[in-house]
C-alpha cells in the first residue's frame, strides 16, 4: 500500500513552514528508480517535538557498556539518570560466579545540589571506594551525566588515582547526555575506549579453537544473544566475546583472536568492527539473526568465508533439522498473521532487521524507520564518505588504532577477500532503504505528530515500537510491540526468537480488547485547522 506524495505533503502541511522544510528532510517514499534518496539523519531534534530518543549517556552507558555483567559500572550524576536506565533494557546476563555479575545493581554518586555548587570528585572517590570495599570487582566505568560536564568534574583524574590505589582498570566516559543528538553519540563514546584500553590487553595470541568469532552489537535483550550463541556453538564456533550482551571483561580483552567480527547491530558498533580490521586485520560481516530465512543466511555466509567442508556440512545440518522442528510451531501463527500490515520503528537496527520476520510471517511493512541512526543505515555505507560532519558529531573524539605490528595478520588473503566481498556482506550494510518495498515510507526521528498522522492516513495493524509511544498507539486502538525490550517477553532472535515473536504478535492480533477502543478519529468531531507563520488560521 503506497502512498502519495501529495498524502506525505498533506501531513506536512500541517506544521508551521520552517519545522515543515525540516522535517520533510527526514521523511521519504521509497522510489527505486531515483538512484540516491537521501535522508538527513543524525541532526538535533527540533526542541519541543516529541522524540522516541534517548540521550548520550544512555548510548554509553545503557547501551554499550551496561550490559558487561563483571563490571561494575558507576553514574556520575543525580540519582534520576542511575535510577531510570536501571534494568530497564532488559540485556541479560547469567555467570556461573553470581558474585561476578553486577548486572542488578545501579550504582550512582547521587549527586545533590552540594555536591553541584562545590564540584562532585570527592564523592565519585568515594563511591569507588565503596564499591571496592562492598564488591571487588575486576573493573570499573565510570559514566558522566549532564551536570558532570556543566561544573567541569575531572572524572578522568579521579579514575587515574583509583587505578593506582587498587590495581584495576578504572575507565572514565565522557558521555555527557548533551555530548550529542542522540544516544549514538554514547556508542562512539563507548566503542573508542573499549577499544583503546580494552581489547587486546590478554596476553592470550590464539583462540582456544576453531572458528573462533567475535559477535558485535547483540546486546542479549529478552535473551536473543543465548539463542544465537546456541545456533552458533552447536555449528562449532567458538564465541569469544560477544559486545555486549551477556558480556564479559575477560572475554572481550581477548577478542583481538577472532577470525571474524560479526556485526548484528550496525549503527551502535561499526567503529569497533572498523578498528578491529584496522588494527588485527579481522574482517566484518554484516550478519542478521532476526527472521527464519536471514539467520539461515547468515550462518551461509559464515560458513561460505571460512571456507571449511565439516563446517559448511554442519551448517546446513543446523539449518535443516531447526527448520524441520520450528516450521509446524509457527505454521500456526502465520495463519493469523498472514496479510496485515505494520509499521516498524527502533532505535538503530531493529527498525529494518524486524522487516523480515514481519515478511515471513506474511505481514508488510508500511512505514519503518530509525531514531537516531545515520544516513548509512538507511541508504548504505557506500554514503559515509558523503557525509556532512556536523557542530554536534565533533563533539566526539575520533579514535583510529594503528595497524598491530605484532598481532596483525590477514585472516584471508587479498584475492580472496575481494572474491568473497562480491556475494557475503564483508565490510558492507546496504541499508534498511535498499530491502524496502516501492512505496513503503521511511522516517527518521518519528514525532509523536507524526505517528498520529501516519496511523489515521494508513491504519496498521501491529506498529513496533517502544515505550515512550506504545500507549499513545494503543489508545488508538491498534496493537504495539515494543521492540526495545520485548516487553516481558523474547528471545526473538535465532529460530527459537522467531517462533516466540509469532507467537507474541498472534496474541496481540487475536486480543479481543482492540474492539473496545474507540480511536479518537472516529467518536470525535474533527476541528480542522493549520498554523501558520501568522498564527492559527
Ligand atoms: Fe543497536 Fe540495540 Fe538498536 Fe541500539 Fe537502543 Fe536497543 Fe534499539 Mo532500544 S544497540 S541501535 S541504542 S539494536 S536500546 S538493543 S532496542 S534503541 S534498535
Amino acid at each position: 500500500m503506497a502512498i502519495s506524495e501529495k498524502q506525505l505533503q498533506d501531513i506536512l502541511d500541517q506544521y508551521p513552514s520552517k519545522v515543515q522544510k525540516n522535517r520533510r528532510k527526514h521523511i521519504f517514499i521509497k522510489n527505486g528508480e531515483i538512484e540516491n534518496q537521501v535522508i538527513e539523519a543524525n541532526t538535533r531534534t527540533i526542541p519541543g517535538i516529541i522524540t522516541n530518543r534517548g540521550c548520550a549517556y544512555a548510548g554509553c552507558k545503557g547501551v554499550v557498556l551496561g550490559p558487561i555483567k563483571d563490571m561494575v559500572h558507576i553514574v556520575h550524576g543525580p540519582i534520576g539518570c542511575g535510577y531510570y536506565a536501571w534494568n530497564t533494557r532488559r540485556n541479560k546476563a547469567h555467570s556461573d560466579d553470581p558474585t561476578d555479575n553486577y548486572i542488578n545493581y545501579c550504582i550512582s554518586t547521587d549527586m545533590q545540589e552540594s555536591d553541584i555548587v562545590f564540584g562532585g570528585e570527592k564523592k565519585l572517590a568515594k563511591v569507588i571506594d565503596e564499591v571496592m570495599d562492598i564488591f571487588k570487582p575486576k573493573a570499573i566505568t565510570l559514566s558522566a551525566t549532564c551536570p558532570v560536564g556543566l561544573i567541569g568534574d575531572d572524572m578522568g583524574a579521579v579514575a587515574k588515582v583509583a587505578e593506582e590505589k587498587y590495581g584495576v582498570q578504572v575507565l572514565s566516559f565522557s558521555c555527557e547526555g548533551y555530548k550529542g543528538v542522540s544516544q549514538s553519540a554514547g556508542h562512539h563514546i563507548a566503542n573508542n575506549i573499549l577499544m583503546e584500553k580494552v581489547i587486546g590487553t590478554s596476553t592470550e595470541e590464539k583462540a582456544p579453537a576453531k572458528f573462533p568469532i567475535n559477535l558485535l552489537g547483540e546486546y542479549n535483550i529478552g535473551g536473543d544473544g543465548w539463542e544465537v550463541e546456541r545456533i552458533l556453538e552447536e555449528i562449532g564456533y567458538h564465541v569469544v566475546s560477544v559486545m555486549t550482551g551477556d558480556g564479559s571483561y575477560d572475554d572481550i580483552k581477548k577478542a583481538h583472536t577472532a577470525e571474524l567480527n560479526l556485526v548484528q547491530c550496525h549503527r551502535s558498533i561499526n567503529y569497533i568492527a572498523e578498528m578491529l580490521e584496522v588494527k588485527y586485520g579481522t574482517p566484518w560481516l554484516k550478519v542478521n539473526f532476526i527472521g527464519i530465512q536471514a539467520t539461515c543466511e547468515t550462518l551461509r555466509n559464515m560458513a561460505l568465508y571460512f571456507n571449511d567442508e565439516e563446517l559448511t556440512k554442519n551448517t546446513e545440518a543446523v539449518i535443516a533439522k531447526e527448520l524441520s522442528r520450528i516450521e509446524p510451531l509457527i505454521d500456526q501463527y502465520k495463519k493469523i498473521c498472514d496479510g496485515k500490515k505494520a509499521f516498524c520503528f527502533v532505535g538503530g537496527s531493529r527498525g529494518h532487521h524486524f522487516q523480515n520476520l514481519f515478511a515471513e510471517l506474511g505481514i508488510e511493512t508500511l512505514l519503518a524507520g530509525y531514531e537516531f541512526a545515520h544516513r548509512d543505515d538507511y541508504e548504505g555505507r557506500h554514503v559515509i564518505p558523503t557525509i556532512k560532519t556536523d557542530a554536534d558529531s565533533k563533539n566526539i573524539p575520533h579514535y583510529m588504532p594503528e595497524a598491530d605490528e605484532k598481532r596483525f595478520r590477514l585472516k584471508v588473503s587479498p584475492e580472496r577477500l575481494e572474491e568473497l566481498k562480491a556475494i557475503i556482506p564483508l565490510s558492507e550494510y546496504k541499508g534498511m532503504r535498499f530491502d524496502m518495498a516501492e512505496g513503503s515510507i521511511i522516517v527518521d526521528d518519528l514525532n509523536h505528530f507524526e505517528t498520529e498522522a501516519f496511523i489515521k492516513l494508513l491504519k496498521p495493524d501491529i506498529f513496533t515500537s517502544g515505550i515512550k509511544d506504545k500507549y499513545v498507539i494503543q489508545k488508538m486502538g491498534i496493537p504495539s510491540k515494543q521492540l526495545h525490550n520485548y516487553d516481558y517477553s523474547g528471545p526473538y532472535a535465532g529460530f527459537n526468537g522467531a517462533v516466540q515473536f509469532a507467537k507474541d504478535i498472534s496474541m496481540s492480533f487475536a486480543s479481543p480488547t482492540w474492539n473496545f477502543i474507540a480511536p479518537p478519529w472516529k467518536d470525535q468531531p474533527l476541528l480542522e485547522g493549520k498554523v501558520t507563520e501568522e498564527g492559527v488560521a
